[in-house]
């Protein structure tokens, strides 16, 4: 069978970032003032060495600081677009995009479909992909899907499939994700635990890509329903009787389940992808993990690998970033892959709300 390769990757980063002590002034700045008007119960501080700790987390990047900063507000400001300009979503897709056919070597009019894969979406319709689409001048076909933190490995099975069936040669997957706008910062469980960020990826059929690739040897999805990652924004909203900001229409966990749930979870469908594939995990030249807390990565890539991973072999990404949804492995890969040689494999792995996990193998190859 025809098989696909990853040839170019992207990443649009914002301008700004926020540091935990930053983030943490604004926040103790909040509850001070709740609990002068008589918040019950009181609203504890947060503290930045409890989230560097917890999370691995330093800093995030974000679209817009002041506002999320501002006591008073701590909600990005992001001004409404004009029907006929691009949506902040398809602006972030445009930079990454280009850099990710930058690196194949790819004009626009060459690649067949966009999948504009993320949590959230700016709006329904008529869909950001295709947005993004026009923006870049691709040819055929773009459509936006959401698996939450793996839409990015959902939406490379997806492409890949397509080429492997020979129904398109070229795809783009596309991530821009938002984080800042959903996450609920005045939450002190969570308010440190995202950042906003956007990665492409440029798949091409193996057997036209002429340069260094990632040929795809095999991916794997999987799904399973839990409640304890959930947000229940959508277009009903304004069909119910509470209108006014509700907490459950931003993100929301039980991040303590999560982990308990999720890394068993995981590390089987690793060990289980790579068992059918025949690949060893000493085989393993790199796992790019998703990049939600860094103790669950260091426990993962130990599962996986029967010790524990250099940091070399498992970049994290999280520090800079903190958890950017379904762009982290992707980041991950873009900015640690480079150095492999050809015949080297790696592992993308991200999982997340649903629950879901998504996992692609890959092969360097091509010229050294
Ligand atoms: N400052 C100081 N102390 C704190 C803070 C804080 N900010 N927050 C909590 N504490 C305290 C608590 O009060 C508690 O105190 P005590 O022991 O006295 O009761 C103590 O710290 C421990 O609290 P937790 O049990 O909550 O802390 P954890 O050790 O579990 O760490 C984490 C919290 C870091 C959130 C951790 O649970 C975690 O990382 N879990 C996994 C989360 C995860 O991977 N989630 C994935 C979600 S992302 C996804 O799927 C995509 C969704 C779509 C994206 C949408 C964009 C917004």
């Amino acid at each position: 069978m025809r098989k696909a390769a990853i040839t170019g990757s992207g990443v649009f980063t914002p301008a700004q970032t926020i540091t935990n002590d930053e983030l943490v002034a604004a926040f103790n700045a909040f509850a001070d003032t709740q609990n002068a008007a008589g918040a019950e119960p009181p609203i504890p501080h947060s503290s930045a060495a409890f989230i560097t700790s917890a999370s691995g987390i330093e800093r995030r990047y974000v679209l817009d600081k002041e506002g999320v900063l501002d006591p008073d507000r701590m909600y990005p400001r992001l001004p409404a677009r004009a029907d006929d300009d691009p949506s902040v979503m398809a602006e972030m897709a445009r930079d990454a995009c280009n850099a990710a056919l930058a690196m194949a070597g790819l004009e626009a009019c060459q690649i067949q479909a966009v999948l504009c894969a993320a949590s959230n979406h700016e709006r329904a319709y008529p869909a950001i992909a295709i947005e993004i689409q026009n923006l870049l001048g691709t040819t055929g076909f773009a459509f936006d899907m959401n698996v939450a933190c793996s839409s990015a490995t959902f939406g490379i099975q997806a492409a890949a499939d397509m080429i492997r069936a020979g129904s398109i040669d070229r795809a783009i997957v596309v991530n821009p994700e938002i984080c800042s706008a959903h996450l609920e910062w005045r939450d002190r469980d969570c308010h440190f635990i995202f950042g906003d960020v956007c990665t492409a990826l440029v798949l091409e059929a193996d057997d036209l890509a002429q340069g260094p690739r990632f040929t795809i040897e095999s991916t794997r999805c999987a799904t399973q329903f839990s409640n304890n990652i959930r947000n229940n924004d959508g277009f009903l909203r304004r069909t119910r009787d509470q209108m006014e900001d509700r907490r459950d229409m931003q993100f929301m966990q039980n991040g303590r389940k999560v982990f308990k749930e999720v890394l068993p979870m995981v590390s089987r469908h690793i060990a289980d992808h790579l068992d059918s594939e025949g690949v060893q995990p000493d085989d393993l030249t790199r796992l790019w993990l998703h990049q939600a807390n860094k103790t669950m990565n260091d426990f993962i890539g130990k599962k996986v690998l029967g010790r524990a991973p250099t940091p070399e072999e498992q970049p994290n990404i999280l520090q800079d970033h903190a958890n950017t949804s379904s762009a982290g492995s992707i980041i991950a890969f873009a900015k640690h892959s480079a150095d492999l040689a050809p015949g080297d494999k790696g592992l993308i792995c991200s999982f997340g709300a649903g629950y879901s996990v998504g996992s692609v193998v890959v092969t360097r190859s091509g010229p050294a």
